[in-house]
């Protein structure tokens, strides 16, 4: 493990608030176990073993139905422990994988049909070395051939950069943790501002109102951060998803408890119609369309 690297809450309180049936945490990892899916040569931090059992537990703990697990920069391009999660969770889960240009169309299929859905382009320097646009976008002229969309994860200050590649992206592209606004600018600050418009400007782009956790100042429970969150929601009730983040990689100042976390919904989405949209509707839109109503 990176020293200091906080492991995951132990027993997390069962939530006040009950989400509706059906609910999606469509943010959440699986590590390891590492002396079964080693992690990568490449990586920039060594976390705690979350095997999916872990993660299961978490989701009926929680009272949710379903995951969308994300590949995270730990485990690199080998998406195994990944797949390995999305058989165990028999239709339950849908996954989202990181790929190298190197990827073979077998290799695609086969995650597709143990439920890959999109592939993740991540841009956060501390967790990887950095990819040219070009090799992204010849990934995504493959995949979208699967149906499959995109997730991107950058920090707000690289907004500029990133969104003439997200603009050419054929198809949705779904942000990590609202962008990553700096919550101490208050949601009326420059940065958050842009975020918005570019939304506003681009209807094929979806937001997750994840990570009260990372992005907070104050700490719990995340005053400063649910005016954000709650913003997004009320503004694209039909393109925001959530997700626990579990476990939580390279938090540093606390590790949530993720039954608090759960707790945050009912303020970011107040109303029984949002919250079924955040949780059942859109993820189910996009991650399981066979079933959606
Ligand atoms: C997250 C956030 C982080 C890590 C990763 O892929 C990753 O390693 O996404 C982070 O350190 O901010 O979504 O898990």
């Amino acid at each position: 493990m990176t020293p200091g690297y906080l492991p995951f809450h132990p027993s997390p309180k069962r939530p006040d608030f009950r989400p509706p049936a059906g609910a999606v945490d469509a943010h959440c990892h699986v590590f390891g176990p590492a002396d079964r899916f080693p992690f990568a040569p490449e990586r920039k931090y060594t976390p705690c073993d979350a095997p999916r059992d872990k993660l299961f537990a978490l989701r009926d703990h929680l009272g949710f139905s379903r995951n969308v697990i994300v590949q995270a920069t730990c485990h690199g391009r080998d998406n195994a422990a990944l797949a390995d999660a999305l058989i165990a969770a028999q239709g339950r889960a849908r996954g989202v994988a990181m790929l190298g240009p190197e990827v073979s169309d077998a290799e695609l299929r086969a995650l597709d049909a143990v439920g890959v859905r999109a592939v993740r382009f991540n841009f956060v320097r501390r967790l990887v070395d950095a990819t040219p646009h070009a090799v992204f976008e010849r990934i995504a002229e493959r995949v979208v051939r699967l149906g499959w969309h995109f997730v991107v994860y950058f920090e707000g200050q690289d907004l500029d950069e990133v969104a003439p590649l997200i603009r050419r992206l054929p198809g949705i592209v779904v942000v990590d943790h609202m962008g990553r606004p700096d919550v101490s600018a208050g949601v009326d600050g420059a940065g958050f501002a842009a975020f918005l418009r570019f939304l506003d400007a681009s209807p094929d782009v979806w937001v997750k109102v994840s990570c009260p956790e990372r992005l907070t100042v104050a700490g719990p429970p995340y005053d400063d951060v649910v005016p954000f969150a709650r913003l997004l929601v009320q503004r694209f009730p039909d393109r925001v998803l959530w997700g626990t983040d579990w476990p939580h990689p390279n938090m540093k100042s606390h590790m949530p408890d993720d039954g608090a976390l759960v707790d945050v919904i009912p303020r970011i989405a107040p109303t029984a119609e949002l919250q079924r949209r955040l949780l059942v509707d859109n993820p189910m839109r996009l991650y399981w369309p066979e079933e959606a109503g």
